[in-house]
């Protein structure tokens, strides 16, 4: 199928890759008591006021907010408890910060319904729209960008023995498939954005493999988003046990899954992933972002 894209910018598909417009930063505003590195620490809307804040202030040009935990062995919290904790957490984000562009991560239509209602604009669905069959209509009602996400299996067994024959194609496939089913259900092509879920169902060795071929997922047309950030195939590299310390791995990602034609990081620290792909693209394209 050849997809129409409508949008030009920005992160519309001509603008994928590092010829493209600069990289944006995706800071991680997790409202959740468990999550893999940060859980806890932003539980109240007042903690994560701040960190919203200071992401903001570091350079993010989104803010992804989360109210449930997606680490292996994750298991799923009730739709109201999502809403409780993440609607509060927007609200206080845009009274601050009008006009601030955030992005809701859940599977669940009606989190994602209320969470546009309170001002998001972009769908962080790691389900790729398989986890509520009502998210698509909500995505194309709303005429909102949507992040299309590939995961093996569900989060509480995923990372149970994942195979794969080639995972770069099997991920390529499932992603082109998603695209035809959302563009299917009327969502505009060019407010697809596709994710390969580093760490989702995958082994050391298909992470590295998916951001060594990243440019085979960015063929696709549209703009990638990598989400590496602290994630434990860094942690089985470089030996760091701590998540939070394993920000100069994640730095590295970062850089090469640029240079190889993302254009969205999903972060939680902001300023050092910011300052290494200002200098990525002065190195690569001799412009500064920005
Ligand atoms: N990773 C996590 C959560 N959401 N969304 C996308 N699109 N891509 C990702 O790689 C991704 C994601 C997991 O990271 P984090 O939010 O830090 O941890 P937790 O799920 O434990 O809250």
């Amino acid at each position: 199928m050849v997809w129409q894209v409508t949008r030009e910018a920005p992160g519309g598909a001509g603008e994928c890759g590092v010829s493209g417009s600069s990289p944006r930063l995706m800071g991680i505003l997790n409202v959740t008591p468990d999550s893999f590195s940060d859980g806890g620490e932003f539980f109240s809307v007042e903690s994560a006021l701040e960190h919203a804040l200071a992401l903001l202030d570091e350079g993010a040009e989104i803010l992804d907010v989360g109210g449930e935990s997606t680490r292996p062995g994750a298991e799923p919290v009730p739709q109201e408890e999502e809403q409780r904790r993440v609607l509060p957490a927007i609200r206080a984000v845009l009274d601050a910060r009008p006009g601030t562009k955030i992005s809701i991560d859940t599977y669940h239509a009606q989190t994602a319904e209320a969470a546009l209602e309170e001002g998001a604009s972009i769908v962080n669905d790691v389900t790729a729209l398989r986890g509520d069959e009502r998210m698509a209509s909500v995505v194309a009602g709303a005429g909102c960008e949507v992040v299309l996400m590939h995961m093996l299996g569900e989060p509480r067994t995923m990372q149970r023995d994942p195979r794969y024959e080639d995972v770069v194609r099997e991920v390529r496939d499932f992603l082109r498939e998603r695209v035809d089913y959302a563009v299917g259900c009327g969502i505009d092509p060019g407010r697809i954005i596709l994710d390969p879920g580093v760490g989702f169902g995958k082994t050391v060795e298909h992470n590295l493999e998916l951001l060594r071929r990243l440019d085979e997922i960015c063929e696709l047309g549209f703009p990638v988003l990598v989400g590496t950030s602290r994630k434990r195939f860094i942690g089985t590299i470089t030996g760091v046990q701590t998540p939070k310390e394993r920000l100069f791995g994640t730095v590295a990602t970062t850089v090469l899954a640029y240079e190889r034609g993302a254009s969205i990081f999903r972060v939680h620290d902001v300023r050092a992933n910011r300052e290494a792909l200002d200098v990525a693209r002065m190195l690569l394209i001799g412009e500064r972002g920005g």
